[in-house]
């Protein structure tokens, strides 16, 4: 296997399976979002996982730094249409963040809390089977802010309107709670693979 570093390699050529139904490769990286980008200071930041939780936490900037990281490798898959392949992330892993607050027995979803109100919800348990993340690094280099520097939600295999920019905090509940693009017809379930848009 060759291939040349100056020129992009037309991966999906190679493999059409990469790209969900209705998608189109970008090799750039578009940013998307609503509202403006909110401002950060170091040292008043800090992050929160409570709800349904037996040992609600917070954290500030240094202290989550802390905590251990892994890598995932994914594809990212925008509702708009563009899906961008083979991105590192690096962050803490949202498994070893449930073995910090140890969720209820009846918790069933996270809502993600970010600046400015925004929110995003994803059930408990695909955030578990799916590598979630809270990342702060992508391709080897901190999170941009228009990318949601400090840190951000990563769901690998739901569109990526689910992962939630500049986020502040995640609430374990026991009830769903529809989040902003989807009270504005996005598709709650958000499967890319099934075309799960809108609603
Ligand atoms: N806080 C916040 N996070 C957000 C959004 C937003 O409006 N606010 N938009 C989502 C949408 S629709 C997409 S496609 C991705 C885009 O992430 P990017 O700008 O890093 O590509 O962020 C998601 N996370
Ligand atoms: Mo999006």
């Amino acid at each position: 296997m060759t291939s040349c570093a100056s020129q992009p390699t037309p991966r999906v050529a190679a493999d059409p399976h990469r790209l969900p139904p209705g998608q189109a490769l970008t090799e750039k990286w578009p940013v998307l979002h609503y509202g403006g980008v909110p401002p950060w200071d170091p040292a008043t930041w800090t992050f929160k996982a409570y709800g349904a939780v037996a040992s609600p936490r917070e954290w500030n900037f240094e202290e989550f730094r802390k905590l251990p990281t892994r890598i995932v490798h994914t594809d990212v898959h925008c509702v708009t249409r563009w899906s961008k392949l083979d991105m590192d992330w690096e962050g803490v892993d949202f498994s070893h963040l449930v073995e910090l607050v140890k969720p209820d027995p009846e918790a069933r979803f996270v809502v993600c809390r970010s600046e400015q109100g925004f929110t995003t919800s994803v059930p408990l348990k695909f955030c578990l089977e799916d590598d979630t993340l809270l990342a702060y690094r992508a391709d080897g280099e901190e999170l941009a802010a228009e990318h949601g520097q400090p840190l951000r939600f990563l769901v690998p295999h739901k569109y990526f309107w689910k992962s939630a920019k500049w986020l502040r905090a995640l609430e374990f509940t026991v009830r769903d709670e529809l989040g902003f693009w989807e009270r504005n017809g996005y598709n709650n379930n958000a499967d890319p693979w099934k075309e799960e848009r809108t609603w």
